[in-house]
């Protein structure tokens, strides 16, 4: 390598240098960013920032990242304060239609102690996306994004969104899972449900398709949910059955629920039998206990009647008899 090699591969070297130094200043964030028409558009990874200070007590700042999200995927997003102050750190969080959104974070919407961390998880079971997180107070902090695929995207939504409303006889299959990152956990449930206008028994079978390590949960219910472990599945080919009576008085339509939860792939049906077989086996045992009890009681009554009225009937022959016998 010549002088003028090294010249040139010290130059490159140097703007390497100085770009890497550029790139991490703009891994933080960029003002100005004060409005949702001009925020910070952040992805998967880590962003610095820091509210610039006003008051004593507050900060004139704001900080609006945006945040993609991608098609059919969580999205784990956490707050964290970073310096030592004793400003509090607030973050909100708005939906893409701009509107506030409220999403199950994992501790209080706000930090105030160094090192304290918020945390939330948005599930988006369409297509691609944004929403927005939106930082005031006072102090630093860093913001974590992470992404992941979400494992089943043409099965039913989860609790935090409405059922899927299934017909009788109609077999579905589909899958539930856990995903952990950073302290919290994403479990997926599927909810179905299905509806009857009249009295019936409904009855859900779950069957178990995949042969994983994990466990499968379902329950059958009418109007809670939640409240029992009705199928436990643990292997593959496993089938169990429950069912719930609905007693429908109004004849207007009661919905019965199926939650599936866990881990595993599994297929579902739905049957419904409107017959009332049970009621007319209760009222026929009934009867026939009715019957019987009528008949022990009264079987000896009628045998006394029956020989009293012999007896009668014997004494007055007898009567007649004399009677004729003092004639002649
Ligand atoms: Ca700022
Ligand atoms: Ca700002
Ligand atoms: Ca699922």
């Amino acid at each position: 390598m010549d002088g003028r090699n090294i010249k040139k591969a010290t130059v490159i070297l140097v703007m390497i240098v100085f770009m890497a130094s550029f790139i991490s200043v703009v891994d933080g964030e960029e003002e100005p960013n004060d409005s949702m028409d001009d925020p910070n558009v952040i992805g998967e990874g880590n962003t610095t920032g820091r509210l610039d200070s006003g008051s004593s007590y507050s900060s004139n700042d704001e900080d609006m990242f945006r945040v993609n999200i991608p098609v059919n995927s969580i999205v784990f997003f956490s707050l964290k304060k970073t310096d030592t102050g004793s400003g509090d750190i607030y973050l909100k969080t708005f939906g893409s239609d701009r509107e506030s959104i409220y999403l199950s974070h994992y501790s209080s919407p706000s930090v105030d102690v160094a090192g304290e961390v918020t945390r939330g998880i948005l599930v988006n079971h369409g297509p691609a996306d944004h929403f927005f997180l939106i930082v005031t107070g006072r102090g630093e902090y860093s913001i974590n994004i992470k992404y992941h695929d979400m494992d089943d995207p043409e099965d039913a939504p989860g609790s935090e969104e409405s059922p899927m409303l299934v017909s009788e006889g109609k077999k579905l299959s589909g899958k539930v899972f856990k995903v952990t990152y950073d302290h919290q956990d994403y479990e997926d449930v599927d909810s179905f449900y299905i509806n009857v206008a009249s009295d019936c028994t409904v009855k859900a079978t779950v069957k178990r398709t995949d042969d994983g390590d994990g466990t499968i949960y379902a329950s059958l219910n009418d109007y809670s949910r939640y409240s029992s472990v009705d199928i436990k599945l643990d292997e593959k080919d496993e089938s169990e059955t429950t069912s719930v009576r609905i007693y429908n008085y109004g004849g207007n339509d009661e919905s019965v629920y199926l939650d599936i939860w866990g881990e595993g792939e599994y297929e579902i049906i739905f049957e419904v039998n409107r017959g009332l077989e049970s009621e007319v086996f209760l009222f026929s045992m009934i009867g026939a206990v009715l019957c019987i009890s009528l008949m022990t009681t009264l079987l000896p009554v009628a045998i006394v009647i029956v020989m009293i009225i012999v007896i009668v009937k014997s004494t007055k022959k007898g009567d007649k008899k004399k009677k004729i016998g003092k004639r002649e």
